[in-house]
């Protein structure tokens, strides 16, 4: 099954598909870290490749990362590769041949340069955090000669704070001021006792996760909302990495635990994530390893929407394979990549009409077995105008009941805006595009809307996708 998937997710790229989760096809995206520059998102993941394509690179079942790429959006949706930005060749001080180039980020300075803040296995013993410098977010950019003094480490984060400082965050919750320069650590920080398994050394900063649920924690990101900052950090609850998180109204803490953000899932060990403010929304990005279920060190970057309770405590994030972004009314809706399912809807692998299926994968279909099953697939655009006037499906089914599927928008029992209700179909029909009903529209909706897809009579429907033209 696993090995069919692969084949259909190779299918999928060469496809071109959009609005679902993982955001980038063509590589994998690990360790997504999202920031604002100049009204458009840029996305600075690390770069996972397979151990196996690293002749050099002895550890074949671990995390394999040679370069950095940057991406950027301004949908969310349509993403541009500007290419790589760095390589673990040209790092000064870093081991050329360590394939250790995890999870960075990326801040602009008081100077207007972009801050480019990546780990990489030193030339000696452990990680060390270097910086590259550029003009533009999208580069080139510069490594600078030495890592930064006083930092040995992973996952940097820089949190710019409204008091006016820079914070630097890495490894299990570490935090130190930076200087205005930002490459160095403040003078004026504290010092703290961490402890490393059995060892205890002095920090330059403080472990603001210290004494809060943390087994294993790795990855903070950290930003401020309405007063107060957040600390938020995947960690070990049970076998593998969830994101929690803890608030404090100082950057450097102390932090109160508040939860969980996303559970830990099936199959990736690891989660690492970032989260933004676009246009008015708040966005998760996270990783999974949707283009590799047999190896879980080859992630991609995936986003869903984050909301925030009235109190500043954060919402639960479900994962979703419809991600985010707009889609069109008159394009394709792939219901089968859904915001959210009922129990009864299975997804399954589709089929063109070639026995040999290994060779025909054209995508996933929605699988609705009873009557009350339903798909919710969010923000569809119907545009301003009132000029869609029929609805399509491309569906399937294996009985000569009648079957009847219902489109409505907002809610499950919101306005009714399509339906497709036939007794006619011999066994095993296909519908397409090309047979439309216009019979139950009710309403011509107008803007986004979320789309509700139920099956109201029949069983065993398979839909592919819904459109509207
Ligand atoms: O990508 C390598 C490491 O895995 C990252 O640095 C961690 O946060 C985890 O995602």
């Amino acid at each position: 099954m696993k090995h069919i998937l692969t084949m259909g997710l190779a299918a999928l790229l060469v496809q071109g598909v959009s609005a679902q989760n993982p955001i980038i096809r063509d590589q994998f995206s690990a360790d997504p870290t999202a920031r604002v520059f100049n009204g458009k998102v840029y996305l600075f993941p690390s770069h996972d490749i397979s151990p196996l394509s690293a002749y050099d690179y002895p550890r074949k079942d671990w995390f394999c990362m040679n370069d950095y790429h940057v991406f950027s959006s301004e949908n969310l949706t349509d993403w541009t590769d500007h290419g790589v930005i760095l390589d673990q060749k040209n790092v000064p001080w870093g081991n050329p041949t360590a394939y250790s180039m995890w999870a960075p980020d990326c801040v602009q300075g008081k100077d207007g340069k972009y801050y480019f803040y990546f780990p990489n296995a030193t030339k000696g013993r452990g990680f060390g955090i270097g910086v590259a410098v550029a003009d533009k977010p999208e580069g080139p950019y510069k490594p600078l000669e030495k890592s930064i003094e006083g930092i040995n480490g992973i996952d940097p984060c820089v949190l710019q704070a409204s008091d006016g400082n820079n914070y630097i965050f890495w490894g299990a919750g570490n935090c130190a001021k930076l200087k205005d320069n930002m490459i160095e650590l403040a003078d004026d920080n504290p010092k703290d006792t961490v402890k490393w398994g059995p060892r205890s050394f002095v920090m330059t900063g403080v472990n603001c996760l210290k004494g809060l649920p943390s087994r294993q924690a790795e990855g903070p990101f950290a930003f401020e909302y309405n007063g107060n900052y957040y600390l938020t950090y995947p960690y070990v609850v049970k076998d593998r990495e969830a994101l929690g998180y803890a608030m404090s109204k100082n950057p450097m803490g102390p932090y109160e635990y508040k939860g969980l953000i996303m559970e830990e899932r099936p199959d990736c060990w690891t989660n690492h994530h970032s989260i933004i403010n676009f246009k008015g929304q708040w966005y998760l990005f996270y990783h999974y390893n949707y283009l590799s279920p047999n190896f879980d060190k080859n992630r991609s970057a995936c986003i869903d929407k984050l909301e925030f309770n009235p109190d500043g405590t954060i919402k639960p994030v479900t994962m979703t394979v419809r991600g985010v972004g707009i889609t069109k009314a008159t394009d394709k809706i792939q219901i089968d990549r859904y915001s959210k399912i009922s129990d009864g809807v299975k997804i399954d692998f589709l089929y063109a009409n070639d026995p040999d299926t290994t060779k025909r994968f054209e995508g996933w279909e929605a699988i609705f077995s009873k009557k009350g099953d339903w798909v919710e697939y969010d923000d569809v655009d119907f545009g301003q105008n009132d000029n869609i006037s029929s609805f399509a499906i491309k569906a399937k089914f294996d009985t000569g009941k009648k079957t009847t599927i219902r489109v409505h928008v907002d809610s499950q029992t919101g306005p009714v805006v399509g339906e497709f209700s036939t007794v006619k179909f011999p066994v095993g029909i296909v519908a397409d595009g090309s047979l439309k009903t216009t019979g139950a529209k009710t309403k011509n909706p107008k803007g986004v809307h979320n789309v509700f897809v139920e099956l109201v009579e029949g069983e065993n429907v398979a839909v592919d996708w819904i459109s509207f033209e």
